[in-house]
C-alpha cells in the first residue's frame, strides 16, 4: 500500500499552522511528536464519559477506566513481545523508568561490582547509575564512541566482564541517531549473567522491538515520543527480574497490606504503580499505538529513512555544513553545524521562519564534550515529514547562516 502522507497529515491538525507568518515545520520530532486527532478524541472521550480512578472502585465508571488502561497494558505488550501484562509497568516517563530500576538495584549491588553504559547515553541513562554507584561503591565503566559517534566494541570483554551486574544503553542516541548494535551487546551481557537494560526512547517510534527476542531484562518506552501524551512511559520487565527488584516509591495500590509496622507489597505490575496513575495518559498512548500500527511501523521507518537520505544530501551542499554523527546505521536525526555560526543563533533564526529544530547539548554533555562542541543543531523527522518541508528547512537555513557570516 502506498504511504499516504496526506491522510497522515490530516490526522495532525497542529501541523497546520503559521508561526511567524510562515507554514511551520515541525522537525523537533525526538524532542516529543505532535498527536493525532485519535488521540486527543480518546483522552476527550474518556474525560466526556468514564473518568474515575481505577483499581479502587466498585462503581461502573472506576471499573471502565481500569478496563480501559488494562487493555493499553495488554496492546503494549504485544506491542513489544512481552510474556505477560503483569511485565508491563506505566512509569512517567524513561527517565522514571531507569530511576526505578537504578534505585532498586541498589539493594542487589556491591561494592567490587560494575555498572557498564555507553558514552552515547543520555543523561537520564547516565546520572541513575552514577547516583547508584555513589551510593553502593559500585564502579561505572562506559563503552566509549568513534569519531563517526559509533559505540567501539573491540573491548567489551574487558568493559563487560564476571563483576558486572548491569549493562544499560539506548538502542538508537537521540543526539546523533545512531542505531546500536543491541544483539551483540546483548549477547556478551548475557555471558556473563549481567541484567541488561535497553532505553527504546527513540527506537519506540521508528522500529519494531521484540522483547523476547532480544531476551533482555529492562526496556524502556517513551509514549510521547510514539505520538502519545506527555508524562508516561513503560518499563517492560522480566517476571523474575521485576519481583527480585524492589520498589522505587511507596504508597496507595502498590501495598498487599499495610500496618503501622509493616507493609507487604502488592504482585508485579502494581507493586511498581504507587499512587494514582495517568489514566488519561495511558488511554491516550492506547490510541497512538493503534495509529502508529495503522500506518506501519516499517513503512514509517522507510519514509523516516528517505527523508535521512534526502536531507544529508541536500544540506550537505551548504557551504561549512557539517553532519556530527555520521554512523553507518542511523535512524532519522540530523544533528549539525555550519561553520562560522552558533547552533544557538541558527535556531532562532530557523524558528522565525517557521521552522522548529533543537540546539543544544540534547541531554548528552559527555557527547559533546569527545566532539569537542557546545552543542548542535538538531533536526529530526517523524511519519508527517516531507521533502518539501526539508527544501523549506534548506532555504531558511542558508538564509540564515547569510545573516550570520
Ligand atoms: N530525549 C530529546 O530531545 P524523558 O524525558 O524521560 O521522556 O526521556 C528521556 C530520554 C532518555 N533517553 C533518550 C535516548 C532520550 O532521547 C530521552 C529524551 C529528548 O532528545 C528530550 S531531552
Amino acid at each position: 500500500m502506498a504511504y499516504d502522507i496526506d491522510y497522515i497529515r490530516s490526522q495532525f491538525p497542529i501541523l497546520d499552522q503559521q508561526v511567524h507568518g510562515r507554514p511551520l515545520v515541525y522537525l523537533d520530532n525526538a524532542a516529543t511528536a505532535q498527536k493525532p486527532k485519535a488521540v486527543v478524541d480518546a483522552i476527550t472521550h474518556y474525560y466526556y464519559n468514564d473518568n474515575a480512578n481505577v483499581h479502587r472502585g466498585v462503581h461502573t465508571l472506576s471499573q471502565r477506566a481500569t478496563d480501559a488502561m488494562e487493555a493499553v497494558r495488554e496492546q503494549v505488550r504485544e506491542h513489544i513481545g512481552a510474556r505477560e501484562s503483569a511485565e508491563i509497568i506505566f512509569t512517567r516517563g524513561i527517565t522514571d523508568s531507569i530511576n526505578t530500576v537504578a534505585f532498586g538495584m541498589g539493594a542487589l549491588i556491591k561494592p567490587h561490582q560494575n555498572v557498564v553504559i555507553t558514552a552515547l547515553e543520555h543523561h537520564s541513562n547516565i546520572v541513575p547509575w552514577q547516583m547508584l554507584c555513589e551510593r553502593t561503591g559500585a564502579t561505572l565503566r562506559y563503552i566509549p564512541i568513534n569519531e563517526k559517534g559509533e559505540l567501539v566494541l573491540h573491548s567489551l570483554e574487558e568493559i563487560i566482564d564476571e563483576h558486572t551486574v548491569m549493562v544499560a544503553f539506548n538502542h538508537i542516541s537521540n543526539s546523533l541517531g545512531t542505531i546500536n548494535p543491541v544483539s551483540t551487546i546483548l549477547a556478551r551481557a548475557k555471558a556473563v549473567g549481567a541484567c541488561t537494560l535497553v532505553d527504546g526512547a527513540q527506537s519506540g517510534p521508528h522500529a519494531k522491538v521484540d522483547v523476547q527476542e532480544w531476551d533482555v531484562d529492562f526496556f524502556t518506552l517513551a509514549s510521547h515520543k510514539m505520538y502519545g501524551p506527555t508524562g508516561l512511559g513503560v518499563l517492560y520487565g522480566k517476571r523474575e527480574r521485576l519481583e527480585a527488584l524492589p520498589p522505587y516509591q511507596g504508597g496507595g495500590e502498590m501495598i498487599a497490606t499495610v500496618t503501622l509496622e509493616k507493609s507487604t507489597y502488592a504482585e508485579i505490575p502494581h507493586k511498581f504503580e504507587a499512587g494514582t496513575p495517568h489514566i488519561e495518559g495511558v488511554i491516550g498512548f492506547g490510541a497512538a499505538l493503534k495509529f502508529v500500527n495503522s500506518i506501519g511501523i516499517e513503512a514509517i521507518a522507510r519514509h523516516e529513512a528517505e527523508l535521512l537520505d534526502y536531507a544529508t544530501e541536500s544540506l550537505s551542499s551548504i557551504e561549512g555544513f557539517r553532519i556530527i554523527g555520521t554512523a553507518d546505521h542511523k535512524a532519522s536525526v540530523l544533528s549539525f553545524l555550519v561553520d562560522g555560526t552558533h547552533p544557538y543563533d541558527l535556531g532562532v533564526l530557523l524558528d522565525q521562519q517557521g521552522i522548529a529544530v533543537r540546539t543544544g547539548q540534547h541531554c548528552t554533555q559527555p557527547i559533546m564534550d569527545q566532539f569537542c562542541i557546545a552543542g548542535t543543531a538538531r533536526a529530526s523527522f517523524a511519519m508527517y515529514n516531507t521533502k518539501e518541508e526539508i527544501d523549506l528547512f534548506k532555504v531558511a537555513l542558508e538564509r540564515a547562516v547569510n545573516m550570520l557570516r
